[in-house]
């Protein structure tokens, strides 16, 4: 590794270890109390645990699955000591994550052949989709691709002018109409422009309430539609963004964007500042599809493509 990937990667590792500190803390000192005067885990230190993982937002379901097989070690063991409860967690952890995230691939990967490969972004309001945006331009023109950015929420004249500066910021150009106009025409003129620019990827930015939740999915399946009359195969990912510091209501977006279009995968925004970082184990699970990207800031380099094997580096260095 030259040094300054070395440098650059130990520079990410602090960031993800500050991004995921209260998470961690909050969830080792409730651990701390679970085990505390126990040298054995037995059923009680077994409940506790279970209180402690669903009350760090890892979801029932998850949860109970995570218990089910430390119950079937313990058994198994006969003698499991409590100090041994660390290694245990973190390799079942590392272990449902790895169902979901079944590669070593830490980045969308995107593919030479297809030009331009084109990500739709959705998600609720507010749960930080423009922000992810501008952060995966700047990454994407980094890596040397040419990006071009849709502004297809056109709920609000707000929206389009935040997009407007995250493209100022990166410097990658924006198509856009005015505030109203049908979202469907504006992926529409992204991708007729990308394809005349030659661009590498597209990102779609979409509008993200829910009040009218018909409405919602019906505009997200006609903007798909009409973009498939530019580049059939489109849209290549569908990337759902979800607040991770909203814990349970993730969740349920979760739940509704998955039923209502195919989503490929997830970006988990603002861990920073927040003690539920437990749904991106919950969610992975739950769902079975990849998280690739946590959102640790408002930076411009605070998106991180997600790697199973830091994640749970991180989150078990004490
Ligand atoms: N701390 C922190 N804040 C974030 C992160 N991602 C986004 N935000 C903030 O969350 C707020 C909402 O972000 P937006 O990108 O506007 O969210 P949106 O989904 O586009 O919202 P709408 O356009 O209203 O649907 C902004 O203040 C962002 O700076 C993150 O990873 N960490
Ligand atoms: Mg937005």
């Amino acid at each position: 590794m030259s040094l300054f990937k070395k440098i650059f990667s130990s520079q990410k590792k602090e960031t993800l270890d500050k991004g995921l500190e209260k998470t961690k803390s909050s969830f080792f000192s409730k651990l701390g109390k679970a085990v505390a005067g126990k040298s054995k885990v037995d059923d009680d230190v077994l409940d506790n645990l279970e209180e402690v993982l669903v009350s760090s937002d890892v979801g029932v379901d998850t949860t109970l699955k995570i218990i089910k097989r430390i119950e079937a070690r313990v058994s198994r063991d006969k003698y499991v000591g409590t100090d041994e409860l660390n290694t245990i967690l973190r390799e079942e952890i590392a272990g449902l994550l790895s169902e979901t995230n079944t590669t070593d691939d830490i980045d969308l990967q995107i593919p030479k052949g297809k030009k331009p490969y084109v990500i739709m972004v959705v998600g609720v309001n507010g749960v930080g989709k423009t922000t992810t945006i501008g952060k995966l331009a700047y990454r994407f023109k980094n890596q040397g691709l040419k990006v071009v950015l849709g502004a297809a929420d056109t709920f609000r004249a707000a929206a389009i002018d935040q997009l407007q500066v995250w493209a100022d910021r990166v410097d990658v150009p924006i198509v856009k109409q005015q505030m109203g106009s049908d979202p469907a025409s504006v992926a529409f003129d992204t991708l007729s422009s990308a394809v005349k620019q030659d661009a590498d990827v597209v990102i779609i930015d979409t509008a993200g309430r829910l009040h009218n939740k018909v409405n919602l999915m019906n505009e997200l399946t006609k903007v798909k539609r009409v973009m498939q009359k530019v580049v059939d195969d489109t849209p290549h990912e569908v990337l759902l963004v979800l607040d991770g510091s909203t814990g349970q209501n993730a969740f349920e977006q979760a739940k509704q964007f998955t039923k209502a279009t195919e989503v490929t995968a997830l970006a988990i925004t603002k861990l920073d500042g927040t003690a539920k970082g437990g749904v991106v184990i919950g969610i992975s699970d739950q769902f079975k599809i990849p998280v690739k990207y946590i959102g640790v800031g408002e930076g411009i380099e605070d998106l991180q493509a997600f790697n199973k094997h830091e994640f749970v580096d991180s989150f078990f260095k004490i």
